[in-house]
């Protein structure tokens, strides 16, 4: 896992340089938003659960998804689902506080399009799901952190198309 600081440091060293003048802006603008991200994980981590839930009465449910025949159908499907957009959310917030989404393709994104490939989890339901977990948590944080925690949602809606 990287995180904003150590994703700039690695790159100026690579180069065998000390941080030039847009690596030092960059470390400016994440430490400037520290206060903003801390913030908003803690709001996110005290609304998780009402977050997911919202998000799922605004994209899935009663949609084919949950009717008989779909993926959702069945308690035990519907849990499944209910918990993988808990680790979305969980995930994206840990990149939102690392300012830096390597978390996401390490420990999310890797091996996980074809495991829903493989058992029938319709993507395209997936990303809508996450695109309205995404607003939830806008309209809950406020528009600043929300557009950072979009990124990061995005970043995982990218990586499963
Ligand atoms: C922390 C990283 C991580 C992720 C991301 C993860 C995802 C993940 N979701 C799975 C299943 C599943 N995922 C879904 C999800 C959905 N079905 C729908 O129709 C909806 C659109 C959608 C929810 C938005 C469902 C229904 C299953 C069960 C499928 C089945 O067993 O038939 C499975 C297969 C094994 C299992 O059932 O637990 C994995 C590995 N596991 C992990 O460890």
């Amino acid at each position: 896992m990287q995180d904003a600081i150590t994703a700039v440091i690695n790159s100026s060293d690579v180069q065998g340089k000390y941080l030039d003048v847009a690596a030092l802006e960059k470390l400016k603008a994440f430490f400037a938003t520290g206060e903003l991200r801390v913030r908003a994980a803690n709001t996110i981590a005290a609304n998780a659960a009402s977050i997911v839930k919202e998000a799922v009465a605004k994209s899935l449910l009663y949609s084919d998804v949950t009717r008989p025949g779909g993926n959702m159908y069945t308690t035990r499907r519907y849990a499944a689902c209910i918990r993988d957009l808990d680790y979305y959310l969980r995930y994206a917030t840990y990149a939102m506080l690392a300012g830096d989404p390597s978390i996401l393709d390490e420990r999310v994104l890797n091996g996980l399009k074809e495991t829903y490939n493989s058992l029938g989890v319709p993507i395209v339901s997936t990303i809508q799901a996450i695109q309205a977990m995404k607003e939830v948590t806008a309209a809950l944080v406020g528009p600043e952190a929300g557009k950072e925690m979009g990124v990061y949602f995005d970043y995982i809606c990218s990586g499963l198309s």
